[in-house]
């Protein structure tokens, strides 16, 4: 397994600084706790894509998994700007935005482990993660097609004439789907209050994105559409969460969707069957010493003296021990019922079209 955010490599390096003037409007918007918890947040999320990793290799965990590690602040910024009524869909690079939105980590590991008390029964796995009562409608597998259904869930909300808005993520290889630009085409026209967020984390599978993109500027793949875009700092907590705050206030307010090209990192492979022999070592090792957004986040904290280290290493054994629980819980949890294995395939027809 990579090392985590603890070690930096051989030479020391000071990472680089979050963006002090956001930072501070931040900290007086939300106050000292708020910025704490998002601090949890993330290292939860550090600690459970590790124990993810391990419980794959020993094959608790089958099928697809996809780590979210390195993209921390991107789901936890864009979920602290979201609104109780807004919609939350993404990729199947789920892990992340389900613990951001709230999920349960018992839950979501179970769901990896593909046992009964999982959010989707044990029946989905890692890249079906779902939970109706926060409004998370899922990650998604087939690259891009959530982009559209983003758009009916952000056309749904101006139907109802709710005020609130569609969160989409998708990463720098759903970009040039075709289905992605039809909904940004409609979004525009149609003045929906869709919030697309680009996870830009440099590679689709094992393709980096300057050899599959005409451009690396991928706030410009909005402009044909008219759509509002920006480029956003992905590895800064408060500069992601200032981003969308804005971009969720102009869909609400002004009817304009928008276009988030946000620049971020993965640090292991495309799924834990990918060793990544695209990239160096050195290329990882270099975003990590000077980009990861834990460690710019912490070194922030303490120099303004809102929390001490001794309080930060309480968070991280506090996090690791609930990753821990949340492991023996899917571990002891029972795999779903022979009998659930045709239910959920089938409606109920009629009485369920009634
Ligand atoms: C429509 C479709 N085409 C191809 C695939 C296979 N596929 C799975 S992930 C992936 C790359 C996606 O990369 P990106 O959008 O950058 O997301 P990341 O894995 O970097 O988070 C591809 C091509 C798929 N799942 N769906
Ligand atoms: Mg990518």
């Amino acid at each position: 397994m990579a090392k985590n955010e603890n070690e930096s490599s051989e030479d020391h390096v000071e990472p680089e600084e979050l963006d002090a003037e956001c930072a501070a409007q931040v900290r007086e918007e939300l106050g000292d706790d708020a910025i704490v918890e998002m601090l949890r947040k993330m290292v939860l999320i550090r600690r459970f894509e590790e124990h993810a990793g391990r419980s794959y290799q020993r094959r608790k965990i089958r099928g697809f998994c996809h780590l979210y590690s390195g993209q921390e602040a991107v789901a936890v910024g864009s979920l602290k700007a979201a609104g109780d009524d807004d919609y939350i869909i993404g990729h199947y690079r789920d892990h992340g935005h389900a613990l951001a939105a709230g999920m349960e980590p018992n839950v979501v590991m179970a769901e990896l482990f593909g046992k009964a008390p999982g959010c989707a029964g044990g029946k989905g796995g890692s890249m079906h993660l779902y939970d109706v009562e926060r409004n998370f409608m899922g990650g998604w597998g087939i690259v891009g097609g959530q982009i559209p259904l983003g758009a009916g869930l952000a056309f749904a909300l101006n139907y109802r004439g709710d005020e609130a808005a569609c969160l989409a993520y998708l990463g720098d290889g759903a970009i040039h789907q075709g289905v992605v630009h039809e909904a940004l085409n409609m979004a525009s026209l149609w003045e929906l209050p869709l919030v697309t967020i680009v996870e830009n984390n440099q590679y689709a599978m094992g393709t980096a994105v300057e050899r599959v993109s005409s451009t690396t500027a991928l706030e410009k793949k909005a402009d044909s559409h008219q759509i509002y875009s920006e480029v956003v700092d992905g590895q800064d907590l408060f500069q992601v969460y200032d981003a969308v705050r804005r971009a969720r206030k102009r869909a609400i307010e002004d009817d304009e969707p928008s276009w988030l090209h946000v620049q971020t990192y993965r640090y292991y492979g495309h799924s834990m069957t990918d060793p990544a022999p695209y990239r160096g070592k050195d290329e990882v090792n270099q975003q990590r010493d000077l980009r990861d957004p834990i460690v710019r986040l912490r070194e922030w904290i303490i120099a303004e003296d809102i929390v001490t280290q001794d309080e930060i290493d309480a968070i991280d054994d506090e996090m690791e021990a609930l990753v821990k629980e949340s492991i023996e819980f899917a571990d002891s949890s029972d795999f779903p019922d022979l009998s659930e294995l045709t239910t959920n395939v089938y409606i109920d027809w009629p009485a369920e079209i009634d």
